[in-house]
C-alpha cells in the first residue's frame, strides 16, 4: 500500500490545487491531502472551513483523505506511515523555494518529495492572486469550483 500526501495552504483550492490532486490520487493507493497553516500567508478561510471546501471538490476520488496538521510535515507523514511529499511546480521560482524544503524534509527524517509539473492551463494560477482580484472585484469563477466561488462571494460580501 503507497501512501502519499499533498500538503497546502489551501485558501482556498483553486483548479491548480485539484489538477494536483486529482493526478496524485491517480499515482498512489492513498492520497492525504493535508490543511497546513504557512505562517507567511494570511487567511481567508479557517482551516475547518479549507476542509469543508476540499471534501466537496475531491468527492470524486474515493482514495483521497481530507485532514489538517499543525507542526511539521515531516512528523504528520511518520505518524500516519506517508511515503511521499507530493508538490506541485508551476514555475522555476516554485522550484527553488520547494526543493529547499524538500531536502529539508529528506534530511530531517529520509522521507521523499515529488515535484509535478502543473498542467499548462493552471500556470499563472494561485490562492493568493485569486484571493487578489476577487477582493477588487474581478471575475475569479472560471478559476475556482462553484463551491469555492460562492463561498468566497459570500466572505467578501
Ligand atoms: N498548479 C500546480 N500546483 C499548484 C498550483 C497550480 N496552479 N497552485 C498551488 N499548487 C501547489 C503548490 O505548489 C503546493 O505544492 C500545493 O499546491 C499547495 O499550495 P498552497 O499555496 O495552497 O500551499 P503552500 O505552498 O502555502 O503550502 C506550504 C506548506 C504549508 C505545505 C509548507 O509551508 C509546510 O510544509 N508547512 C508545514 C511546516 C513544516 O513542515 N515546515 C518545514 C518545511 S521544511
Amino acid at each position: 500500500m503507497r501512501r502519499a500526501v499533498c500538503p497546502g495552504s489551501f485558501d482556498p483550492p483553486t483548479f491548480g490545487h485539484l489538477d494536483i490532486i486529482g493526478r496524485s490520487a491517480g499515482l498512489f493507493d492513498e492520497l492525504t491531502v493535508a490543511v497546513l497553516v504557512n505562517p507567511s500567508k494570511d487567511g481567508m478561510f479557517s482551516v475547518p472551513e479549507r476542509q469543508e471546501l476540499l471534501h466537496a471538490t475531491t468527492s470524486e476520488w474515493k482514495n483521497i483523505t481530507i485532514d489538517s496538521f499543525n507542526g511539521l510535515l515531516v512528523d504528520y507523514c511518520r505518524t500516519h506511515s506517508i511515503d511521499a511529499i507530493v508538490k506541485g511546480l508551476r514555475a522555476v521560482s516554485d522550484f527553488d523555494y520547494e526543493l529547499q524544503m524538500a531536502q529539508m524534509n529528506k534530511r530531517l527524517t529520509g522521507i521523499d518529495t515529488l515535484f509535478m509539473p502543473t498542467s499548462p492551463e493552471f500556470s499563472f494560477l494561485s490562492s493568493s492572486l485569486v484571493k487578489q482580484v476577487a477582493r477588487y472585484g474581478g471575475d475569479v469563477s472560471h478559476l475556482l469550483p462553484d463551491v469555492v466561488h460562492t463561498a468566497m462571494q459570500a466572505k467578501l460580501a
